[in-house]
Parts: structure tokens; sequence; C-alpha cells
């Protein structure tokens, strides 16, 4: 089955962090005029879409993913005119706009659920689910995402309600049709208004086996991972499914799911086109591979062979029916660089070569602000200076109750908390790195002065420089786009290499993932062939030959016609 809303099978995504990209009015926080006057930044990359995670009203107790009204501008990131202005300039320059859709659940102060915790006759009480408690305790002991527990006392109506992430996030009752209603008039609203798609934020959380069954503990927990009875449960799909049928398919809308710890078998029946379900899926686990389990706390060293399984896993099972994105980073996640490359001396090399091992894989490639740059972690000395909930509930878990050293876990936040990655974009080398003339509300990294995009825009080497050629060079490739995939070297730890290949065009990239001087031999199907050199971190010209060697974190891409 074609599908028709197919713009985006060929396109690149920017990922814009509005708190943090371009503060206008000079209050320390990024806004949607900030995203505005940059607009011509992010075409100059040549990506096709932009996603913006959220800036509707909002306390901010999860950074804009506690919304208080899905319709209305937080007066800190401006107003509903500033947000047309900005779409109309997306779409001038012939971009596109995804807007987060964050209806797993509300904020507590949205009126519906102020209302709804007020009395139990509230018209608003079934958009939640509120529960009695059980023994003087809460109705089950499931563990909230962010830490403790899934429930909070409601004194007003003597019961709890469930929230799996922050305790200001209440979850929505999807199995209340009335919630359904809602979401689509939303949508509605927003398409009118003219964006182009939606990422829906958590959404396979959306259905609860609402008998909340308790769950095992770890030894010493009081709550546990209850993920069993609410990630992709069939409610899922019938709720997508008619949201579709209803509003993102009359309309032509686009949606990228957020898929966490998601099941393999789910997969497919999300993203086969027949079934009108989602469009991109965006698995949130797709950096799991370097850490136990879920808990991005427990890193356990990086291979590049586990990223090229990982990354052979989704690829390989959705080939022929749907995409994922490709990413290393995001606003949840830390800076790849930090993570998987090489910080020191091949800083900007590493930076190269991990966009363009990630480049030409089947999938759409997501961009998270300031990848484009080489940005590296944010160094934070002291707890005070983080601003993240998970950070917080750490912090009290594991320094506040459990007596852990202080300096290992700030270490660990260092390495790998969601603020290392939510400073303020660097857009130059002055006073806060020309993001905004107050102090910001999140520290910039101590390294702007090198990592900027005044600096960079300026070196035909920089890593910035290196990200256009790279979004220019993917675009229109056949063997990219639906090539097949095959590696060379799957089990080395120093390199990812592979071969994409379509009716027309045969495609190698190569990707030195450490400081050694590394071989790759190449087979017989690909050194046959005569290959230019479409990308190099190294400025190589030519190549040949049955085997290449690569410098260290050197990176090559090449064609050729078949
Ligand atoms: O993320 C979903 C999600 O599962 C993460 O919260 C994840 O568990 C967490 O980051 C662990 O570190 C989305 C958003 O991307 C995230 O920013 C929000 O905090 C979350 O939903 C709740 O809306």
């Amino acid at each position: 089955m074609t599908r028709k809303r197919d713009w985006w099978q060929d396109a690149v995504f920017y990922q814009v962090y509005p708190r943090s990209f371009f503060d206008s009015n000079d209050d320390g926080e990024g806004d949607i005029p900030g995203i505005t006057a940059k607009l011509d930044y992010i075409k100059s990359l040549g990506v096709d879409a932009i996603w913006s995670c959220p800036y509707f009203r909002s306390p901010k107790a999860d950074n804009g993913y506690d919304v208080a009204d899905y319709r209305d501008i937080d007066p800190s990131f401006g107003t509903l005119d500033d947000w047309k202005i900005m779409i109309k300039g997306i779409h001038d320059r012939g971009m596109k706009f995804l807007m987060d859709l964050v209806v797993n659940h509300s904020s507590d102060e949205h009126e519906w659920f102020r209302s709804a915790r007020a009395s139990k006759d509230s018209p608003y009480r079934d958009y939640y689910i509120f529960r009695e408690g059980k023994d003087g305790r809460e109705p089950s002991n499931w563990g909230s995402i962010f830490g403790g527990s899934a429930w909070e006392y409601n004194e007003p109506t003597d019961d709890y309600y469930l929230h799996l992430f922050a305790v200001k996030q209440p979850d929505l009752n999807w199995e209340n049709p009335k919630v359904m209603d809602e979401v689509a008039d939303i949508i509605d609203f927003w398409a009118d208004l003219g964006v182009d798609g939606f990422r829906l934020d958590a959404f396979n959380n959306s259905d609860k086996d609402q008998s909340f069954p308790d769950v095992e503990t770890a030894p010493g927990d009081k709550y546990g991972y209850a993920g069993q009875y609410y990630v992709s449960r069939p409610g899922v799909d019938r709720y997508i499914h008619e949201l579709y049928r209803r509003e993102l398919g009359p309309r032509d809308l686009v949606t990228v799911a957020e898929l966490a710890y998601c099941p393999d078998e789910k997969i497919i029946q999300y993203s086969s086109p027949e079934n009108e379900e989602f469009d991109m899926l965006y698995f949130f686990d797709m950096l799991n591979f370097d850490q136990n389990g879920y808990d991005k706390f427990s890193p356990t060293g990086f291979r590049v062979s586990d990223l090229k399984k990982t990354m052979d896993h989704w690829i390989g099972a959705l080939h022929g029916t749907g995409y994922c994105a490709l990413f290393l980073g995001n606003h949840d996640q830390c800076r790849p660089l930090s993570r998987f490359g090489n910080t020191n001396k091949y800083r900007i090399r590493s930076a190269k070569t991990l966009a363009n091992a990630m480049f030409f894989l089947e999938g759409i490639p997501y961009i998270y602000q300031g990848e484009e740059l080489g940005m590296t972690n944010t160094d934070f000395t002291s707890i005070d200076e983080f601003n993240d909930v998970e950070v917080f509930h750490y912090w009290n878990e594991h320094v506040t109750e459990k007596g852990e050293d202080p300096g290992k876990i700030l270490e660990l936040l260092n390495m790998r908390s969601r603020d290392t990655s939510r400073s303020p974009m660097p857009w130059n080398a002055e006073k806060n790195a020309g993001f905004s003339r107050t102090k910001p509300w999140l520290k910039v990294g101590s390294e702007y002065k090198n990592i900027n995009v005044e600096a960079e825009d300026a070196d035909p080497d920089s890593v910035l420089n290196f990200y256009r050629k790279l979004i220019k060079t993917r675009h229109g490739r056949e063997a990219v786009i639906k090539g097949s995939l095959s590696w060379i070297g799957m089990e080395s730890d120093e390199h990812m290499s592979y071969i994409r290949e379509s009716d027309h065009e045969l495609l190698i990239s190569l990707n030195n993932f450490s400081e050694n001087i590394v071989t790759v031999s190449i087979p017989e199907s690909v050194s046959a062939h005569s290959m230019s050199v479409i990308l190099s971190n190294m400025s190589r010209e030519t190549v040949s030959g049955a085997s290449i060697t690569l410098e260290p974190w050197e990176c090559l891409t090449m064609t050729g016609k078949k």
C-alpha cells in the first residue's frame, strides 16, 4: 500500500527545545519569536521539517510536558499570534512543522483536573483515574516513571489519582470517550492554524489495566515497574486509529509516535499503513543499549557493536513496512558526543562520524538542536544548578534517602541526566553564548566560546558545515530511502560500516568509532564497482581496493551506479 502522506519519507527533521533555543525578549527563557528569528538558520541546514517540544500554558513541572491549556501558548513563550507568525515563517521557507501532543496526561493545573479533584460530582471526574486507597495506602504499588508512587493522595475527595510521570502530571482516562472528543478537538484547532502533524508523547501508555494489580518490587523497594499493565495495550491501537479516522487521515496530518518500552510484536502493527495508526515510530528504547535495562543512571559502557545490533533489530523489523526515527540524542538524553564519541582530541571528527554513521541508514533522521555543532554535555558543579524533575527525584532517592555519596551521584547526573542537553543553544562567543542578555534559566555549557553557530558557520571544516553537506547528500537517494542493509564486520567494536543497495544504487558508509587505525575489508560486490566518495571527514577524494584503512574517527561514504 502506498502512503498518501509521504513527504516525510525522505525528510530530515530538526528538533527544537524552545526554552533553550533563542530568547527574543531577554527574560532568560527561549520563546516562540526566538524560533522565528532563527528560521533562516534552521533552513540553512537543509532540513525539511521542525518538531518543537511543548510551549503550551504550563506550570513547567516537567518543562512543558505538563499542559494546563492545550489551546494557548504559555506567556513565557509568547502568544498565539507569535505562533501564527512562526508557522507562516516555517511554511514560507518550504518547511513543515510538527508539534508535541501530550495527551497521556495533562497538568494538575488544567481546568479539567482542578474541577475533577475538587468533587466526585465534577463533570470532569472521569477525565482522570481516581481510586480509593487500600488499607490506608495507595490503590496499588505501581511506581512512577520519575520515581516514588504512581498514585497521589487527593484530600478533597479522600482518594488517589494516577500519575505515571510526575505528581503534577495526572493521567488522562482514555476509557472515557469524552477524552477522545476533547483530543480530536485539540487536533482540529491546531490543524486549522496550519500545523502539519504531531509527535504523540508517551502515547503507548494511554491504555491502562484499570484493575491495577500489584507488581513485584525489588528487595527494599516499596514500588515497582508496572509496564506490563500500561505499555502498548490494545487500547492504544483503537485510540490512534479513531483519531486517524476522525482527524489525522482526512486532514492529511503526519504522526510520529514516541514509543517507550515498546515490545517488538507491536511495531509492525503500529507502522503498517493499512492499519491507519502512526506514520513514523520514535523508539525511546533505541538508546538503552549502553545501560542496565531502562535505568539511564546505570551506564554499562558503550560498544559500537551494540549500537549496530540495536539499529539492525529495529530497522530490520520495519524494513518494507514502516520507518523509525534515527537519532542518538534528544531532550531526554545526554549529548551523543559525550556518550558515544570523543570529547577531546577527536571531538570534531567524531561528531561528524556519529552523524555519518546514522544518516545513511533506513529511517528518518532527527537532529536535536546543538547536535549539529558537536555540543557536549553541560558541566554542572552542584545539584542547585539543575532544573529537571527527574534529577531531583533521583537525588532525593539516592542522596537524601539512601545516603549515597553526593559526589558520585553528581558525576552520574553530569553523565546522563536530561539537563546535560537542555542548556541554551550557543549562538556566538558573547555573554550567555548570545542566547539571551539576561542570565539564562539553565546554565550555558562551558565550551560555548569554541562551539557556537557563528564560529562554525565561518569555518568550512566545522561540524555545522559537515551536517549541511550530509543532509544535502542524503536527500533523494533511492538506496537510502528503501535499499537493503548489510553490515560489514557487525561484531567489530571499532567501526560501524554498512552497505545499502537498491535497484540502481550502491552506497557504502564506513565509520571508525575508535582512536585506532582500522582496516575494513570491502566485499567484492562493492569493490568491483566504481565508487565515488560523496562525504568524508578527512577530505579524501578517491578510495579504491579490496580494503580501506581508516584514520582514528574517520568516516567515509561512497556511492556507485549499478
Ligand atoms: O518521554 C517519555 C518517557 O518515557 C520519558 O519520560 C522517560 O521515561 C524519561 O525521560 C526517563 O529519563 C516523554 C517526553 O519526551 C519527556 O520529556 C517527558 O518528561 C515525558 O514524556 C512525560 O511527558
